[in-house]
């Protein structure tokens, strides 16, 4: 998969050369390519925001560079990525939007700061590529570069032969599958008695049933007790029998 990530702060996105993802890059498995949008500006002061029309608090990133960065990044290349704009009012994104996104050969993720990008950036780019405003929840970040690491994060744990147990991203908080809508549940290991608190026996029991149960029980309780929204969300086939007794 390839990632763009257009930004006036390259620098941002060390992280990215660390751990699973930095290795996943190593490999040639993520092709993640950073952008600075000052590179497209072309006054003295590489000028990106300016004053907001109607007035009020606040700068507004200027059209242009964001058109020319556009372009630039998506010019030469056999079909169009998809672009994501991170910013507060978007669309929350979840689970199911990494996974989507998993999917895909090509994403650009356009990293406004101050009180956003000029709006008409995103029509004229949704006349050429699929574009999506996200935000990755209800709080105010300075800009959208380190939103942009969560989902980068997210989307490239997914990929095949990034994390190398395909069965621990089945078991998530939030997998779709079994996990659709629940947190996980607690984990344990080694020593059995630790503190004198014992792990619960039936993760020792050899019983594979029994401990399938158990961990579907213990991640509806702790999501009733943490995300009892969550719940709301479950339809008449999302539960069984058993679950209805936790
Ligand atoms: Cl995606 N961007 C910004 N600036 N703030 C946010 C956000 C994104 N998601 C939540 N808050």
């Amino acid at each position: 998969m390839r990632i763009d990530i257009i930004t006036i702060f390259p620098d941002y996105f060390t992280p990215l050369e660390l751990s699973l993802i930095g290795k996943a890059r190593a490999s040639g498995l993520l092709d993640v390519r950073l952008h600075d949008l000052r590179s497209w500006t072309r006054d003295r002061h590489n000028t990106v925001d300016d004053t907001p029309y109607g007035g009020g608090p606040g700068m507004v990133m200027k059209p242009e560079p964001w058109g020319e960065a556009l372009d630039a990044v998506t010019d030469g290349a056999a079909g169009a990525p998809r672009l994501v704009l991170p910013t507060p009012s978007g669309v929350p994104f979840t689970q199911r939007d990494a996974v989507r996104w998993a999917g895909e050969p090509w994403l650009v993720f356009a990293c406004g700061r101050y009180e956003g990008i000029d709006s008409r950036v995103a029509v004229d780019a949704a006349e050429r590529m699929p574009v999506e405003e996200v935000s990755i929840g209800d709080y105010v970040l300075n800009g959208g570069e380190s939103a942009t690491l969560v989902m980068v994060e997210a989307v490239s744990r997914l990929l095949p032969g990034v994390l190398g147990n395909a069965e621990s991203v089945a078991q998530d908080s939030f997998a779709p599958g079994v996990m659709d809508n629940l947190v996980e549940g607690p984990v344990y290991t080694k020593p059995a008695v630790w503190r004198g608190r014992e792990v619960p026996p039936v993760l020792l029991s050899g019983n594979h049933g029994a401990v399938d149960r158990w961990r579907r029980d213990e991640a509806l309780r702790r999501t009733a007790r943490n995300r009892p929204e969550l719940l709301d969300r479950f339809g008449p086939d999302d539960l069984d029998r058993r679950d209805r007794e936790v």
